[in-house]
């Protein structure tokens, strides 16, 4: 597109919108009409992509995710489009600044945290590698609320996205699909053999809306088609007549409750049965929609995992196995072994956490009630799972219990997926070994490789050329803008390890993003930050196993070492953005904790020059690209063995940022690209974790053992933090803490003690920083899902 025809095409927007000429339009109605001509153009482009697929036959994926955390869209399809820069111009003809542009489009924030970034981000890669592929979600009214911080305390207020972020939207009405749920199921015998018929269900409408996925360069867009829900039963007039107004319309309010509001929680929480609903309204209206389309491309379904593969993000997608199989049977006429051979081939999974309460059970009274169809297809699958380990793995027939698809009056969902699905896989390399070697062992010995890794990756385009051009402009100066399309080529900066002005103009750019970083701070929370001081950044939910409570707990120590013992540190500054599940009182207590720490010691006159803490509210997609661009130091600290991946890492790498961490998940990875020498390790090693769980975690006895330690944790039942009482978080961790924080607490100082020595030395960190930099290309999310594409779902890119 030519600024020409930009210029035309916005112009157009704006008459055919508001009937009005674009000099005569308000701010809104431009931002508007931008968004109205990039979905214009990305539909076009859509369309004629999907006919190219169609002739070539392309194998599709389908990727099913209850998360797409896509966060802001407009920039990231003017970069993607290259046509950022003439946007910019025919808008300020018009008097318009584009960035301002930028700050009006919320957070499309249908995600809690990494596993629906991590959607997001495959999505935009599958698209720029030109792999036919399609996202199915929902269409959350809410997405993840907006945090506010009063008296440090979390509050939730909803997010209405929709209103500036819904012209992304085409509405296809036209594609909805009808989804049954309740009643009960009966069992007819006819000349045919056995039936099965579903009565007396209720009815819930999918309407699809897609969303446009660009891909930097690529010849394809791909979509994102989220689901609303819409209720189908008729408005009941006779109540209405017998002038029960409110219970008249109590159908309407059931139904499209379904897709309301996003459940703001990442961990399992107690199975609710509007949980249960979401999932299979999603899953239900998206196999139907695949099928239809295949059939009627290729009149058949035999051949359908020849040319779809449906991944299931985590087991929120799980019922995609009983409900493939009965759209096989029950509306497509397949037996049961045609139906599971076509399911498990078409079906794979990926699993994103080995903790054991966040594996999703259902219990069978609440499954059995509102998909009895379903359930019976899910006993029918444990049936014979269990029939077939018992005949064919008689060494296995003891673990049998602990494998099934059924047990303990629950559904488990992990069982489920592992189960039938042709591939699994884990999200970094210590992740994966431990499925296979803890987790799912007894499925790995009997399906001996279908378990793999993906190490998980990250957009480098958004997290790095889009959101800190500054140093996307260094480095295409130095090694020129090869690595936009292939993240290795980062690694050519390893000449300029040793160059002293590369260098200081590194350090120059991270300056200017820290100098952005504070404004913000300043004006979102009304704190000054010394931009001279060390940015240290740990932002992320807020879990127990994350333990921001170890890093809160080393500023406490610090702050007391300042003042009682007179140490000396460079200025640092401790920054943390964290949203805490809504009903998860022990996050909500840390955050209440930060929050103290920072009050007393921001405004503590004796301090005040070399420490600061700032808990920045509401952390979002938005809020992170103006963090990770700033971040010096980057905090990944949780206990080893409980953190699958990690992205944050990754963003926070590619950006110069040193890691502070635990040997888990991706921060192996990152230890091997970078070396020891590159980052600051500490605390336990799994095994080390699993040999003392083993033997007795006794935090009392370090408490007892550690004078240091002791006098610190004392003052806290003391004096409470500025006169705020946690006497309950002290008990804790000298209590039952499952993740071992005093444990790793005085390795942790250590770490951090090297941290304040290498900075004083800016040549070295420098140095350190650049090589993160370029070892970082191993995590671009194109990597990961070239890896899928080769290794599991075997697609070829469009020709
Ligand atoms: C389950 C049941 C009921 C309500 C909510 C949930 C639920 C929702 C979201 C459970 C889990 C999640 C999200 C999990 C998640 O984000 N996991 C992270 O996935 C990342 C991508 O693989 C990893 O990098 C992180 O290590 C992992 O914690």
């Amino acid at each position: 597109m030519t600024q020409k025809e930009i210029k035309e095409k916005i112009r157009n927007a704006v008459t055919e919108k508001f009937a009005c000429e674009a000099e005569d339009a308000t701010i809104r109605q431009i931002y508007e009409s931008v968004i109205s001509m990039v979905v214009q153009e990305l539909s076009k482009r859509s369309s004629s992509a999907s006919k190219e697929i169609a002739h070539q036959e392309c194998k599709k994926v389908y990727y099913m995710s209850m998360e797409f955390l896509i966060g802001r869209s407009l920039k990231n399809n003017l970069y993607n489009l290259g046509i950022e820069e003439k946007v910019r111009a025919v808008l300020q003809d018009l008097n318009v600044d584009l960035e301002q542009l930028y700050e009006m489009e919320p957070d499309a924030g249908l995600g809690n945290g990494g596993l629906g970034r991590l959607a997001a981000c495959y999505l935009d890669s599958l698209t720029a590698c030109n792999y036919p592929a399609t996202g199915f979600s929902i269409r959350y009214e809410f997405g993840i609320f907006r945090q506010v911080i009063i008296d440090g305390w979390q509050m939730e207020f909803p997010d209405n996205w929709l209103e500036m972020g819904g012209g992304w939207l085409i509405p296809r009405p036209d594609e909805a699909q009808e989804i049954h749920f309740d009643g009960q199921v009966e069992e007819l015998w006819s000349s045919e053999g056995l039936k099965t018929i579903h009565k007396n269900y209720y009815k819930v409408l999918a309407v699809p809306y897609d969303l446009m996925i660009s891909g930097y360069d690529s010849k394809i867009v791909n979509k994102l088609r989220l689901w609303g829900a819409k209720s189908l039963e008729n408005f009941d007039m006779s109540l209405f007549s017998r002038g029960e107004y409110l219970k008249s319309c109590e159908g309407d309010a059931k139904a499209e409750a379904i897709s309301r509001v996003l459940y703001p929680a990442d961990d399992h929480e107690e199975g609710k049965v509007l949980r249960l609903r979401q999932q299979y309204f999603f899953v239900s209206a998206s196999l139907q929609n695949i099928l239809q389309d295949h059939l009627k491309k290729y009149g058949t379904l035999d051949n359908l995992a020849e040319k779809v593969v449906v991944h299931i993000n985590d087991t929120h997608p799980a019922l995609c196995v009983p409900e493939l199989m009965r759209l096989l049977m029950d509306d497509h006429g397949y037996s049961w072994d045609a139906a599971w051979k076509i399911t498990c081939a078409t079906l794979a999974y990926t699993n994103h956490t080995v903790m054991s309460e966040a594996l999703e059970k259902w219990s069978i009274d609440l499954f059995s009630r509102h998909l009895p169809r379903i359930y019976t297809i899910v006993q029918e699958i444990n049936r014979r799972f269990c029939e077939n380990v018992y005949n064919n793995h008689p060494e296995k027939r003891g673990a049998i219990d602990k494998m099934a698809v059924i047990g303990e009056g629950m559904v488990r969902m992990a069982n489920l997926c592992v189960a039938c699905c042709f591939s699994v896989n884990g999200v970094s390399a210590l992740h994966s070994e431990i499925l296979k070697e803890d987790l799912f062992r007894d499925y790995h010995d009997i399906f001996p490789g279908k378990l793999t890794n993906v190490t998980n990756g990250i957009v480098h385009r958004r997290w790095l050329c889009e959101s800190n051009p500054l140093l996307s402009d260094l480095i295409t100066e130095l090694i020129g803008d090869g690595f936009v399309t292939n993240g290795a080529e980062l690694e050519k900066l390893l000449k300029f390890k040793n160059d002293a002005s590369v260098l200081n103009r590194l350090a120059e750019i991270k300056h200017e993003n820290k100098l952005r970083l504070s404004r913000y701070i300043e004006h979102s929370c009304g704190i000054k930050v010394n931009p001279r001081s060390i940015f240290d950044v740990q932002a992320k939910r807020l879990h127990e196993y994350k333990r921001q409570l170890l890093c809160a707990l080393h500023i406490y120590d610090l702050y007391r070492r300042i003042k009682n013992e007179g140490l000396r540190i460079h200025p640092h500054t401790f920054i943390f953005g964290a949203k805490a599940s809504a009903g998860y009182v022990m996050a909500k207590e840390i955050i209440r904790f930060i929050c103290a720490l920072g009050d007393m010691i921001n405004n503590d006159p004796a301090v005040s020059d070399q420490l600061k803490i700032v808990f920045l509210a509401d952390y979002k997609v938005s809020l992170a690209e103006i963090l990770m661009p700033a971040a010096e130091v980057s905090e990944q600290i949780s206990l080893a063995g409980k953190e699958a991946s990690g992205t944050g890492n990754m963003k926070f790498m590619i950006n110069g940022a040193l890691t502070v961490g635990t040997l888990d998940g991706a921060n192996v990875e990152i230890h091997e690209q970078v070396g020891g020498e590159n980052m600051f390790l500490f605390g336990l090693t799994t095994p080390e974790v699993n040999r003392w769980k083993a033997d007795g975690y006794h935090p009392d006895q370090l408490y007892r053992n550690d004078p240091h330690l002791r006098d610190l944790l004392d003052s806290i039942l003391k004096n409470g933090i500025g006169g705020k009482n946690f006497e309950s978080i002290v008990r804790y961790l000298i209590g039952p803490d499952p993740y071992m924080v005093l444990a790793d607490f005085n390795a942790y100082k250590n770490a951090h003690t090297k941290i304040n020595d290498v900075y004083g030395d800016p040549l070295k960190w420098n140095e350190m920083s650049l090589v993160n930099i370029a070892k970082a290309g191993i995590f671009a999310s194109d990597r990961a899902v070239r890896e899928y594409a080769e290794n599991i779902w075997h697609l070829s890119t469009v020709q």
